[in-house]
């Protein structure tokens, strides 16, 4: 047994590894890229040859996990919340299917959007597919849920869902390791249409994972990581679930807390535990971070029972992450005020790093769309975002991930004429590519800018899995090669850019503009490990 300081994401991952994982796949995004960085950097996933390369997007990433499935080993697949709904399809039919060797999906929730389009709630998910979901308190949960929760995937033929939020992932605590369980030998699945959806097939499957419902209700019933604490002040219960358990007790001296209190880890919710609260206290106080699905689920339709205070009734605001500040106000109790935020760590808006090859691409956009007026750039999500900031102004919507040439295409289709679509290199690969064969196949009037930097930059400089390949992926899906320009993006050739990007707005069909520069933070880190190994050697 070891003890090592963790990220509540790298407990995750070390917990998979110590748990015989095999792979892991994933596509970036915060806050869950720490996990598959982690087993990257891992000396003993890499002895133990557990595969960790990055996926296209998160569909790819659960698709290859459940194939790995399929085969006997144990997988597991992270995301960011926003991810599920790209791995909706495969991840909602992974429970009808079941699994072979342990599966589990690791989705790392982000209450205030700190760093995303939304702040949904990915426990919805896992109780829309009718599996067992995790949600760890702390980091040694973390570790704790991820090693067993293969065990318990194998043991159910169930994908297990491990949610946590951004303060878990993003803050260390000692964690004690367990033993390194063996990685599974290849199998294949024991019935031979287990995994075949095919309608008759479907609906057998859909029968046993509904049996199963009665089973997960007891797991949960039973589970360590659904505890009872006995309070001898009756006059409030307390629900708290996940890390809302650590803002409770910060709010009492020794952490000893007066009130009983039932902390959720495991679901679906255990029942029996929640009726003891109630019939045991006079009113109940709900902690839950993203959406009060708890409290939904303790309220009911006629909500005719005893006071529940929570996110519904406004003790606790209604969107945002807690903290134990939050915890305190609904308990009654004073505020209190930490050290003053030093102004070097105060708050200050985003923007594009100087030098950034973004600046010279909004600079040159800004130029040549002059004669058309505004409200005609559509946007996807990178760096290249902050184009809508000032100075550059540049950019007209970001919605999900792909959707800026698609929504050219719909405005195009509209009239709104010439549309144009800014999509990093990244995003393009994750799920650009089937919109522009969409304009390909109509050929809509749009002009893409593909922002080719050679990297995920915005979620820490991840390899980007159409590095190399852009120009050959759109001539592949027809767009004409002589409506593909390839630019350098840098002040000196500002000019020349404002020319081309002029010339291919005025053309009556599909072009693609891809502006190519390395981002100048991925080429000062891959210098920094070449002089690093340098030195070593
Ligand atoms: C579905 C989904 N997955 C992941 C993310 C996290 N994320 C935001 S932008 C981005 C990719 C950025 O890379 P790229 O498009 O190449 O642009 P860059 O930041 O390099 O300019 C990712 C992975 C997200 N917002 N949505
Ligand atoms: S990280 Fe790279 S892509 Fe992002 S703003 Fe900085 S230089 Fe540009």
């Amino acid at each position: 047994m070891k003890k090592l300081l963790l990220l509540g994401a790298e407990a995750i991952a070390q917990g998979a590894i110590d748990g015989g994982m095999s792979g892991v796949y994933a596509y970036p995004g915060t806050p869950s890229t720490e996990i598959t960085e982690y087993v990257q950097k891992s000396k003993s996933a890499a002895e133990r040859k557990i595969h960790s390369n990055w996926s296209a997007n998160e569909k790819t990433a659960m698709e290859t996990a459940l194939g790995m499935s399929y085969a006997g080993k144990r997988a597991m697949v992270c995301m960011k919340h926003v991810g599920l709904n790209v791995a909706a399809d495969a991840f909602i039919n992974s429970a009808i299917t079941g699994v072979n060797g342990g599966l589990i999906v690791t989705v790392a929730d982000d209450p205030s959007m700190h760093s995303s389009q939304n702040e949904q709630d990915s426990r919805f998910y896992g109780k829309f597919a009718m599996i067992p979901v995790f949600e760890p308190v702390n980091q040694q949960e973390a570790y704790d849920m991820s090693r067993e929760g293969f065990a318990l995937s194998e043991k159910y033929k169930i994908p297990v869902l491990i949610r946590i939020t951004t303060r878990l992932s993003h803050s260390r605590a000692g964690v004690e390791t367990s033993d390194v369980l063996k990685q599974n030998t290849v199998s294949t699945p024991s019935d031979p249409v287990q995994f075949v959806l095919l309608p008759s097939n479907a609906r057998k499957r859909y029968k046993i994972l509904l049996e199963n419902q009665a089973e997960f209700e007891k797991l949960s019933e039973d589970s360590v990581y659904n505890k009872y604490y006995e309070g001898k002040d009756k006059s409030l219960g307390i629900i708290a679930c996940g890390i809302s358990y650590n803002y409770l007790m910060e709010n009492f001296k020794d952490r000893e807390c007066d009130y009983p209190v039932l902390q959720i880890g495991h679901y679906p919710v255990p029942k029996k535990k929640i009726e003891r609260l109630v019939d045991e206290c006079d009113e109940i106080l709900m902690l839950e971070e993203g959406y009060p699905m708890v409290e939904e689920q303790l309220r009911g339709l006629l909500n005719r029972g005893k006071k529940i205070k929570g996110r519904l009734d406004g003790t606790v605001p209604r969107d945002g992450e807690l903290n134990p500040n939050i915890v305190a106000a609904a308990l009654g109790y004073k505020k209190t005020t930490g050290l003053a935020i030093p102004s070097l760590v105060a708050n200050r808006p985003p923007e594009l790093c100087n030098g950034c090859s973004h600046r010279d691409i909004f600079n040159s956009l800004n130029e040549s769309m002059k004669e058309y007026g505004k409200m005609r750039v559509f946007s996807d999500i990178g760096c290249y975002t902050l184009g809508a900031l000032p100075p550059f102004n540049a950019i007209n919507s970001c919605v999900d991930m792909g959707a800026s040439i698609t929504m050219a295409k719909g405005a195009a289709d509209a009239g709104l004429v010439p549309a144009v679509a800014v999509i990093g290199d990244s995003t393009f690969a994750h799920s650009g590519i089937t919109g522009l064969l969409d304009a390909v196949n109509e050929n809509t009037p749009i002009t893409v800018i593909i922002a080719d930097n050679s990297t995920t930059g915005m979620t820490g400089g991840q390899d980007s899995s159409a590095y190399g390949k852009i120009e050959s992926i759109c001539k592949g899906i027809g767009v004409n090669p002589d409506h593909i320009k390839k630019l350098l993006p840098v002040p000196k050739k500002h000019n020349e850019m404002v020319d081309v990007i002029k010339e291919e707005l005025k053309y009556n069909g599909v072009s693609v503009i891809i502006a190519e520069r390395e981002c100048i933070q991925t080429a000062t880190r891959k210098k920094k490990v070449i002089k690093t190994e340098t030195i070593t050697v």
